[in-house]
């Protein structure tokens, strides 16, 4: 049965003030230019929290000219590195303070737990800004021995004005993967958040402002994709984390416009392999969590649960239980493991997912229908007996839903693993070491957690092969998408020297 820890009637109302609902251009909170609001909603009851200042073209126009005079005239790109570190730090130390705050503003505005907001989800975006901070006064270029009589060197340079586009489902996380690397390279930012999600980046946003963070560095504008997206990534260098089919718009914007180079981190349908030799209660948990962690809405989602056919039915009769026990409810509430979907399009889409499973010859092992009465709450749901080429085992579902697949021996699941037009993510599950490095070298994908999954240390790379997406974020491979890379050569008076 499914825990009834909560029942959403009386949602639990967050001790927090909403403080800033505007847009933040060139380091004051501004209303929009068409003077319009849109509202954001509580995904537990569907009721509005606030009205949010609404940017489109003219206030993306607005933030880019504050964030060019910033880059041009300085002091951002003219500071020294160090007094650029000291501020990121300085902005690290001022959200660690606010971090209870700031994870119920984040829980409020997304839905998800509030202990892995406040747990977890905080204390890494302030790690991923100590990180970069430990970059931004380590990026040099290099001396290079070329033929002839010249001294060749490599500068290391911003690429100016970086315009990024982030999604709803980690706004805080993903905004530090953004915002961290360009201001470490010395960038000035234009940042678009998600619609359903513009909260807790305005009040980061006010943070690096009291932190010393110089007016039109950072400039956040809340708003639409068509309309404030669009204009973003016709304009500058773009990042853009969201759908794949909003990546291909993207980048075709991008390409139109300037042919500005894009990163994009998009979707994926990321394959979680328990080998015949796993010990099954562990598996059974880890891939419990790859699945339905923050409500099933992660990108790298472990949403092909492939397991070998000797551990198979053990398997499936412990996952199943496992879901049933997920506790769901108001994710204010301590002990809820699962909050609701974003939205009321999220949670149609997964209800739809979840009937073309019904409709085919998957088992429905439990779940399946909405949780509770109101807001967007979804039962864990398990399908076993998933065939490669249901819609559950090809589509990115996003949601609390898991599909397991059975194989017979590796090279069976290497072929079926990469059948697919994704490649971010794959978790391996054995205590083998040859089936591990076996496996981590033929799936195609830009992570393979071996006996682990969703480690997201900031110094280890992101990003997906395929349609998953172009480029690296985290790690020192993210300052790449941030920089521009000048020869310098001069020729030598004296080449006998
Ligand atoms: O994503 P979108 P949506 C996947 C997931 C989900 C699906 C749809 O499968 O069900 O995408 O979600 C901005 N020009 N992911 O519709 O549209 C938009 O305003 C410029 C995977 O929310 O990709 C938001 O800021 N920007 C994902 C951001 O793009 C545009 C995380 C993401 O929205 C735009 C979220 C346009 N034309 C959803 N249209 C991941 N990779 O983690 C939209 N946007």
């Amino acid at each position: 049965r499914y825990s009834t820890a909560a029942v959403i009637e009386e949602p639990i109302i967050p001790n927090v003030d909403i403080k800033h609902t505007q847009l933040l251009i060139n380091g004051k909170f501004v209303d929009s230019a068409s003077g319009k609001k849109f509202p954001t909603y509580d995904p537990r009851t569907g009721d509005v929290i606030a009205h949010v200042a609404e940017g489109d073209a003219e206030d993306i126009n607005r933030a880019v000219a504050a964030a060019r005079k910033a880059f041009d005239e300085g002091p951002w790109p003219k500071m020294t590195a160090y007094e650029r570190v000291r501020i990121i730090l300085k902005f690290a130390d001022l959200v660690e303070k606010h971090s209870e705050e700031l994870a119920a503003l984040e829980t409020w505005d997304n839905g998800k737990p509030f202990q892995q907001a406040f747990k977890s989800e905080l204390p890494l975006f302030v790690r991923l800004f100590r990180y970069y901070a430990g970059w931004a006064d380590k990026i040099h270029g290099l001396t290079v021995p070329a033929d002839g009589p010249y001294h060749v060197q490599t500068l290391h340079e911003p690429i100016g004005v970086a315009g990024q586009i982030i999604p709803w489902n980690f706004p805080l996380i993903m905004f530090a993967w953004k915002v961290g690397p360009a201001l470490a390279c010395g960038n000035t930012i234009v940042l678009k958040t998600a619609e359903q999600t513009p909260l807790t980046a305005l009040l980061v946003g006010k943070l690096f402002h009291e932190a010393g963070l110089p007016p039109g560095v950072l400039n956040i504008v809340s708003g639409f994709g068509p309309t404030a997206g669009a204009a973003l990534a016709s304009h500058m260098d773009i990042a853009f984390t969201g759908s794949t089919e909003t990546g291909q718009t993207v980048l075709e914007l991008a390409a139109k416009s300037n042919l500005k180079p894009a990163t994009l981190e998009l979707g994926g349908k990321s394959p979680f392999i328990v080998c015949g030799d796993a010990d099954v209660d562990k598996a059974v948990e880890l891939a419990h969590f790859a699945l339905f962690f923050n409500q099933g809405q992660c990108c790298c989602a472990g949403s092909r649960t492939y397991v070998h056919e000797s551990v198979y039915d053990e398997f499936v009769e412990k996952a199943t239980q496992r879901a049933k026990r997920r506790s769901v409810g108001d994710p204010f509430k301590s002990g809820i493991e699962q909050g609701p979907q974003i939205d009321t399009e999220q949670f149609e889409k997964v209800m739809r997912y979840i009937k073309s499973g019904t409709e085919s010859s998957a088992k429905l092992e439990c779940g399946g229908e909405r949780f509770g009465s109101k807001g967007f709450f979804v039962q864990p749901t398990v399908f076993s007996n998933v065939q490669e080429d249901m819609l559950i085992a090809q589509d990115e579902i996003f949601g609390p839903v898991q599909s397991i697949l059975k194989f017979r021996d590796l090279d069976d699941v290497i072929r079926r693993a990469n059948t697919t037009r994704y490649g971010l993510a794959a978790g391996v599950f054995t205590q083998n070491l040859d089936t591990a490095n076996k496996l981590s070298r033929a799936l195609k994908t830009g992570t393979v957690w071996v006996n682990c999954f969703d480690v997201f240390d900031a110094a280890i790379p992101f990003g997906g092969y395929k349609m998953s997406g172009m480029g690296r974020e985290k790690s020192v491979y993210s300052l790449n998408n941030y920089l521009q890379v000048k020869a310098v050569v001069t020729a030598l008076k004296d080449p006998a020297w």
